[in-house]
């Protein structure tokens, strides 16, 4: 069977063969993105599937400090609806919040977000893409109007003769994208900036190293290095943009020594990336998570947003801004509605013609749609208050190692009447809930995903799921139905709720309506939009222009900021945080396969060997990683290559390895976003300091 990877964005083509014995052989093949490789985690994907812990059967606790128990679906759905019910009765609709996954199929995310509000009636439901895309969503819709993470083929990376990759480590979070950047680095145009000289890194032309959280300045620089040198597009600005002149009234003052002082970053270096970048024919400018999850990202987004519109590259056939979209649907799962703001189609929950035209399709009066609700950590962090929800129900998500100030957020879990976890296995919050609800997996179910190019996928069924195990789909039908639903309104059968969502998202900005699973099983590469059924998809957006007024993209005029933790006495280093290759996420999934356990079975912290030795500690070590929130006790790793005043610290561990002990919870006004990349902390031997 023909399927794609349970994991990343990339999506890599492979096929599923069960082997005669028992168990799946994998196989990659040639689908364009992967171009017949495949990373470690898919290689190893099918060992997930019987995982020895599995679970298999709903479990429930009679009390709180009562052990999980083995009960039925009818007895675990029926004390969901009774218990939320109740909740609701004597808390109001939105004392029950919904927790979604940018893991989730489009068919499930667009049916959790129906679910929330037409089910539950609450404005509570948003879900983990806003710890992972939010800040480049709202920089790209700010600059572009439409947010796709990137607007053109991820193939189309293999023509550039310059690439700028910020905050992006795909050599190891991304491995076969890798091959698309083969000519650029060739011709000795790639550029990476990162504060640790990655295994991307290496890879590099230039490798600009900035102290974390202060990537805005180094992109004035740059911008500044671009029109000093006399490379502005005059003619691309003029015609295609708008708000340069207020974006260049800030840069003006960044010269490259000024940004040289705050980013640590060489100003010939600056010059240098300015240089590589408009000397070539064809070029892009990509971000990742390490220059979007910050307090300020998106800010820090629309600045390398802006380096890239100075350049002519946004809508230019073979050159472009893109942002690389991290979790396997996290394009698809933000565009549907599980987003706190959001309704399907990438519409706008306080906007009347989108409320109108998706209640006229849920077949509900657009007044009792709930407004926006709380966006992610916002969320978290007020279960169990007294003004906060009191019941949640969480789908495709682990919060208790992935969420910021992750200690914090355990106790505001603790502290909810009723929690309901829907998992494949028992990740860290699932053995925190009342009740686990056991579901399939992508190799078991069919389902949709949006890839991070905007190209629609079907995942096909290659086998049968474990008996005893339901799909997402149907939980959610159980409950709506269990809750006064009518059970046509909730339908398990994922191609007719994704042709359901075809018709809410129709006329929205991320339009499917032209997509169906048979034309997705026929082959056809369809990104979107796709209008019509006869329509070709949208490979390349913003070609004739913009999406929007006047078709101009627009210069944000944005100016750098500190971090909110700056290092200080107490706390003299800069933590970061990021992915290794060998584990996804909060490793709910890949800390239960073998192989990757023993590539990396825990986690550590990168350091210099000078930093190390300040701090009496050696490679090998334990150390204590301590920020005001709280401490990780990890193993040493020294490195030359990363900063002498930065860390990194993987999160994919739990317990007292959970990176998110110490992580900040600041959040970017306006998308949300947590700031993952940067927090003061001080490193101290692990038998130093009590705990
Ligand atoms: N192996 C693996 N692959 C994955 C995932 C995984 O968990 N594991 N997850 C998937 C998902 S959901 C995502 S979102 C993507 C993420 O993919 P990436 O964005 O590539 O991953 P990260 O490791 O989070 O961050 C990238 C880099 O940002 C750097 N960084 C830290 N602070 C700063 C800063 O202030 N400025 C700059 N410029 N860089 C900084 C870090 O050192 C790190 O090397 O990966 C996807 N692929
Ligand atoms: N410190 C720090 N923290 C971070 C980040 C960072 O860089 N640094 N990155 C952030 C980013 S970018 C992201 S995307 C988040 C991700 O963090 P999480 O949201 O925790 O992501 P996963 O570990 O993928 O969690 C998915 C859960 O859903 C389960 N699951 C898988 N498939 C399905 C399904 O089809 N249905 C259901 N019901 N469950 C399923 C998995 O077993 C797993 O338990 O972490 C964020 N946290
Ligand atoms: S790169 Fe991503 S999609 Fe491809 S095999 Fe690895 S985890 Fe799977
Ligand atoms: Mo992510």
């Amino acid at each position: 069977m023909k399927t794609h990877c349970p994991y990343c964005a990339l999506q890599c083509g492979m096929t599923l063969t069960p082997r005669p014995g028992g168990g799946v052989l994998v196989e990659p093949r040639d689908f364009p993105v992967n171009a017949g490789g495949l990373c470690r985690k898919g290689w190893t994907a099918a060992e997930l599937l019987d995982a020895p812990d599995r679970l298999r059967t709903p479990l429930v606790r009679d009390r709180r400090d009562a052990p999980l128990r083995p009960a039925t679906w009818d007895e675990a759905l029926d004390l969901v609806a009774a218990r939320v019910r109740r909740v609701q009765e004597e808390h109001g609709r939105d004392a029950v919040a919904v927790f979604g996954g940018g893991g989730l199929t489009n068919e499930k995310a667009y049916l959790l977000g129906k679910f929330a509000r037409v089910a539950l009636r609450t404005s509570q439901i948003d879900y983990n893409g806003r710890f992972c895309m939010s800040s480049a969503a709202a920089a790209g819709l700010r600059a572009f109007g439409l947010d796709r993470g990137l607007p053109f083929p991820v193939t189309d990376l293999a023509g550039a003769d310059a690439i700028l990759l910020a905050g992006a480590n795909v050599a190891e979070t991304m491995p076969p994208l890798v091959r698309h950047l083969r000519r650029a680095r060739d011709r000795g145009g790639l550029i990476v900036v990162d504060p640790r000289r990655t295994a991307t890194a290496d890879l590099a032309a230039l490798h600009l190293a900035p102290r974390p959280g202060t990537d805005l300045a180094l992109a004035l620089g740059l911008l500044h290095a671009v029109v000093a040198g006399g490379h502005l597009r005059r003619g691309y600005v003029g015609a295609r943009t708008e708000g340069f002149a207020a974006a260049w009234r800030i840069a003006a003052r960044w010269r490259p020594q000024e940004a040289e002082r705050v980013t640590g970053v060489p100003a010939a270096d600056q010059r240098a990336a300015a240089g590589l970048l408009a000397g070539a024919g064809r070029a892009y400018v990509l971000t990742g998570r390490g220059t979007e999850q910050h307090a300020g990202g998106v800010d820090m987004v629309s600045a390398w947003i802006n380096l890239a519109l100075a350049l002519g590259l946004p809508g230019r056939p073979g050159s472009g801004y893109g942002c690389l979209t991290g979790q396997g649907n996290g394009q698809g799962g933000r565009e549907h509605g599980q987003k706190a703001d959001q309704l399907p189609g990438y519409r706008r929950i306080d906007d009347q013609d989108a409320r109108r035209h998706v209640a006229a399709v849920w077949g509900v009066p657009a007044e009792e749609l709930p407004g926006a609700g709380r966006s992610a950590y916002e969320l978290l962090d007020a279960l169990g208050t007294a003004s906060g929800p009191r019941a949640l129900l969480v789908f495709g998500s682990n919060p208790v190692v992935s969420a910021p100030h992750a200690g914090h957020v355990a106790d505001r879990l603790d502290a909810l009447d009723l929690l309901v976890v829907c998992d494949v296995v028992p990740s860290e919050t699932a053995l925190r809930a009342d009740v686990v609800l056991p579901v399939t997996q992508w190799a078991e179910e069919d389902g949709t995903m949006t890839n991070l190019e905007g190209r629609v996928l079907l995942r096909r069924r290659a086998l049968a799921a474990p008996p005893g195990v339901r799909s997402d789909l149907s939980v959610l039908r159980g409950l709506a139905v269990r809750l006064g639903q009518d059970a046509a309104a909730f339908p398990d059968d994922p191609e007719e709720v994704f042709a359901e969502l075809g018709r809410a998202s129709s006329g929205g900005p991320a339009d499917y309506a032209g997509i169906a699973h048979d034309r997705l099983r026929d082959g056809e590469a369809l990104h979107w939009p796709c209008p019509g059924a006869r329509h070709p998809g949208t490979p390349r957006l913003f070609l004739d222009g913009f999406a929007r007024p006047g078709g101009r993209a627009r210069f944000a005029p944005v100016d750098h900021r500190d971090v909110t933790e700056p290092p200080d006495a107490d706390y003299p280093l800069y933590a970061t945080t990021g992915r290794v290759l060998a584990h996804y996420q909060s490793g709910a999934q890949t800390r239960r396969v073998p192989e990757l356990v023993r590539a990396a079975s825990g986690a550590h912290v990168e350091v210099h060997p000078d930093t190390a030795r300040r701090a009496g500690l050696a490679d090998g070590d334990r150390a204590r990683v301590v920020s005001r929130r709280g401490a990780v006790e990890v193993l040493v790793r020294c490195v030359p290559g990363i900063r002498p005043d930065t860390v990194f610290v993987p999160f994919h561990f739990p317990g007292a390895e959970r990176a998110n002990l110490m992580s900040d919870p600041a959040l970017d006004p306006v998308s949300g976003m947590p700031a993952f990349k940067s927090c003061a902390v001080r490193l101290t031997p692990a038998n130093g300091e009590p705990a």
